[in-house]
């Protein structure tokens, strides 16, 4: 069975500590929306639509944590739960796109009552809703893969980076389900690992054939013809198809072009941002502790200066299509992208 990472039950929260794997699949309940914030920043859960519905989520435990009596007082309520969340992480985009479809339904109620059942219900409904999207793009997805291959991704775009099923790992998955044969590699993703700690274990749970990489054996790979096709999710994606994803796609992408390798990005609607230019995008850097250590232990010297970027950008020159639930877009993007919102 696909793993649950994060779901609604009985007023609270409970999501996979992603910390904590692949040691121990350990569960948390969360009825705070403070506690929602600090997993999204520690990591407990991540990937943008996870964190997009985490967001939905949090707004929702604010609405019933407020003892707001008037309308007016739980909406401000609610606006400070949401700057609380949305200050957390600031490349994914689906983030502040979970938080606004939540206000806005807020605003739309008459009473508190109403407002704290809208917004729970709505929350719950994106949650449901993330599963069938990633469901419908990792079908339009399976259409570019072909029996026998061999698939590179990198980071975890897989059932923890979402509700369920996946991005990326949701278009390996429809491949499988198709009836095709397919192998995957794994990056392992430093410095976080969410590709060895993370991809690696969903896909060794879920029954794939999986090897798992360093990150400084991708050349290799390619050059010796060991993978057919590299398939990565994203944080973000602007209106010409520039993608903001984990550190380390740009150079996989780069790498893909030199040796004539299909390289594809799955990520569902919610992870567009039509509006923002280039300069408007914050990449994360995360903290230096990261780079210095592997676990607890120490691998590089004390007061190193240290760069850790979370995010890089992939310019869409180098991306061969970008997989949703509305179709795949190709280049040019600008074009194919609009027709992707106009089938909305
Ligand atoms: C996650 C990351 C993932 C995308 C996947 O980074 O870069 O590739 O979020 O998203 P982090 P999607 O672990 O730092 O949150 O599932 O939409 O493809």
């Amino acid at each position: 069975m696909t793993l649950k990472t994060l779901e609604w039950k009985n007023n609270s929260v409970i999501m996979i500590d992603q910390t904590k794997l692949p040691n121990t699949l350990e569960f948390v309940t969360y009825t705070d929306f403070n506690q929602i914030a600090d997993a999204i920043r520690t990591l407990v859960v991540r990937g943008a639509p996870a964190i997009g519905v985490s967001g939905a989520f949090g707004l929702a435990l604010a609405a019933l944590q407020s003892d707001a009596k008037e309308k007016d007082e739980l909406i401000n309520y609610l606006e400070n739960a949401k700057k609380v969340l949305f200050e957390t992480r600031p490349t994914a985009v689906n983030l502040a796109w979970g938080l606004q479809k939540i206000m806005q339904v807020a605003k739309m109620a008459d009473t508190v009552d109403e407002i704290r059942k809208s917004v729970v219900e709505t929350a719950k409904k994106m949650a449901d809703e993330d599963v069938q999207i990633n469901m419908s793009l990792g079908k339009n997805g399976s259409e570019l893969f072909n029996d026998n291959d061999t698939v590179l991704t990198h980071c975890n775009a897989g059932a923890l980076a979402t509700v369920g099923y996946g991005t990326a790992l949701g278009v390996i998955r429809a491949t499988k389900e198709s009836g095709k044969n397919i192998k995957v590699i794994v990056t392992e993703t430093r410095p976080v690992q969410q590709g060895s700690r993370l991809t690696a274990f969903e896909l060794k749970h879920d029954g794939f054939a999986v090897s798992l990489i360093p990150d400084t054996a991708v050349g290799y790979i390619m050059a010796n013809k060991l993978v057919n096709k590299i398939v990565v999710g994203a944080d973000r994606i602007l209106r010409t198809g520039r993608v903001y994803n984990k550190i380390g796609t740009y150079q996989i992408a780069t790498m893909a072009k030199q040796h004539n390798i299909p390289f594809y990005v799955a990520a569902p609607l919610s992870t567009f941002d039509l509006k923002s230019n280039p300069e408007d995008i914050i990449i994360e850097q995360r903290d230096s502790s990261e780079v210095t250590g592997i676990g607890d232990k120490k691998t590089a010297p004390d007061g190193i200066d240290v760069i850790n970027p979370a995010f890089d950008m992939t310019p869409p020159e180098l991306i061969s299509g970008i997989i949703t639930e509305n179709g795949v877009a190709k280049p040019p993007y600008e074009d194919s992208i609009k027709k992707l919102f106009e089938a909305n």
